[in-house]
């Protein structure tokens, strides 16, 4: 058993994100998988919010750590743990890489709908919102390997479950999105060959996730 448990969900892409800052920092963690549609006692008894990530850690004088909110999580490892950090030193560009973290990381629940939908409205709506949101980042983003230039950081972190959800569909559905945005392209395939980003899933990520779009009929896969 490892001093650090990850509770988590196959297809969470906020656990993705505490996994990714777990394997930079080389963090050897347990991971329990909770069923979010008939959550366990003991799940609920954990998490005031009923959500997944919770980190669970011991504390020095042996007692229980729940950590919840997968930003706190992230920011405790940084603090916490020995390996690189993901935070740059200055505390001009650390605000900067908190804001566009948060950024990306408000995208998601508006990337989920728009994912699964299978009303057009609702859709092409979302889409926009998210082409947008693309379109800004792509300002902000430097000209590679990673958000910042050559370090990977919390916004690198923050990215990745995001765009590995449009590298489980069919590119000549997804380019679409990205349109207009070459160096967020390019920095998605810097994101999906790190380790760390390959290894916050399992084998059977894209076809859970292939699986969960087919059961809402969702219009992208059709
Ligand atoms: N703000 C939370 C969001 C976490 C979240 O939305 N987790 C989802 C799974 S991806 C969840 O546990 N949903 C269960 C529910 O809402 O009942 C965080 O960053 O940790």
């Amino acid at each position: 058993m490892n001093a650090l448990s990850l509770v988590s969900h196959h297809l969470c892409p906020f656990v993705q994100r505490a996994a990714i800052v777990l394997g930079e920092k080389g963090i050897a963690f347990d991971r329990i998988n909770v069923d979010l549609s008939e959550k366990p006692e003991w799940f609920l008894k954990k998490s005031p919010t009923g959500k997944v990530p919770l980190l669970i850690a011991s504390r020095p004088d042996g007692g229980e750590a729940v950590l919840f909110e997968t930003t706190v999580i992230c920011e405790f490892l940084e603090e916490s743990q020995e390996g690189t950090p993901m935070h740059p030193s200055n505390a001009f560009d650390r605000a900067r890489d908190r804001a566009w973290a948060e950024y990306i990381s408000s995208m998601y629940a508006d990337v989920w709908l728009m994912l699964n939908a299978n009303d057009m409205e609702v859709f092409e709506s979302k889409k926009t919102i998210f082409r947008a949101k693309i379109r800004q980042i792509e300002g902000e983003v430097s000209s590679g390997p990673y958000f910042n230039g050559k370090f990977f950081s919390m916004v690198d972190a923050a990215m990745a479950p995001l765009s590995r959800f449009f590298d489980c569909l069919p590119a000549d559905r997804t380019s679409v999105f990205f349109e207009y945005a070459p160096k967020i392209e390019k920095w998605r395939q810097t994101l999906r060959s790190r380790p760390s980003v390959a290894a916050a899933v399992g084998a059977d990520y894209a076809v859970r996730f292939r699986e969960q779009l087919s059961r809402q009929h969702a219009l992208i896969l059709q």
